[in-house]
């Protein structure tokens, strides 16, 4: 496996970090994201370093797991007064949003303006009651890094993962969300880079304390935040 998928990333990273050493003001932009906001608040419509594309590319780990909805399950734990396993049946019946956002991968593309279908992480946090110690969420998706049993993993503070547009998403532009990305249900963070969005999502954990995810600690931000060109630690 000298050239998996995974390590063509690492190169990539590597290289992605020595050149935003050399470019600091990639770093100066301070803004809030204008996801979903038409006007974006006045700001450039692509965060610094990003380019539009028309396409929506496919990355992964090189396992692209085949979850049906009847097998599908969604576990919400950790550290909760409710810790609750969702059946495809009990997810759609939570309370369904729409919402258009930005997707912007680390490797430079965004794709805008994408209509999304599905459950606002937060109202899973509402039912399952995160403890008030609780700071940080880990996600897990179906998938593993071939040849292992390493799990996607991504982390993100709880309070970034309960605004509006995180969603665990179901549908796109009106059509159930494809396999290659990440159905039958994903989580995506509009205002993070994309890696924050757990493809394949299974499993919810909420923290006392921030746990790295597969990227974070393979050399990616913790906090990963496009209008900073916050990409790589
Ligand atoms: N489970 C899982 N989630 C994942 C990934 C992955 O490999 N596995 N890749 C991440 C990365 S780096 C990006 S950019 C987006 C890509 O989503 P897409 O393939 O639908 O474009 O999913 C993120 N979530
Ligand atoms: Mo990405």
């Amino acid at each position: 496996m000298a050239d998996s998928l995974v390590d063509k990333r690492l190169r990539y990273v590597e290289r992605q970090r020595a050149l935003g050493a050399e470019r600091p003001e990639a770093f100066a932009r301070s803004s809030p994201s204008g996801t979903g906001d038409p006007n974006r608040h006045g700001m450039p419509k692509l965060p610094a370093g990003q380019h539009q594309v028309p396409n929506w590319p496919v990355l992964d780990l090189g396992d692209v797991p085949a979850v049906s909805t009847a097998d599908w399950r969604l576990e919400v734990a950790g550290l909760c007064d409710n810790p609750v396993v969702f059946d495809w049946d009990g997810f759609m019946a939570l309370s369904q949003v729409e919402d258009t956002s930005d997707f912007h991968c680390v490797t430079a593309w965004s794709r805008m303006d994408n209509r999304w279908g599905g459950v606002r992480f937060r109202t899973l946090a509402e039912l399952a009651v995160p403890a008030p110690e609780a700071a940080f969420v880990l996600c897990t998706g179906y998938d593993c890094m071939p040849g292992t049993r390493i799990s996607y993993t991504v982390n993100l503070p709880l309070a970034r993962a309960v605004e509006d547009d995180v969603l665990l998403v179901h549908t796109w532009e009106g059509t159930p969300l494809p396999r290659e990305h990440g159905g039958p249900c994903r989580m995506i963070t509009p205002k993070l880079y994309a890696w924050k969005g757990t493809k394949w999502i299974r499993r919810i954990e909420f923290l006392a304390t921030d746990q790295p995810g597969f990227w974070e600690v393979r050399g990616y931000s913790n906090s990963a935040e496009p209008w900073f060109e916050d990409r790589y630690a």
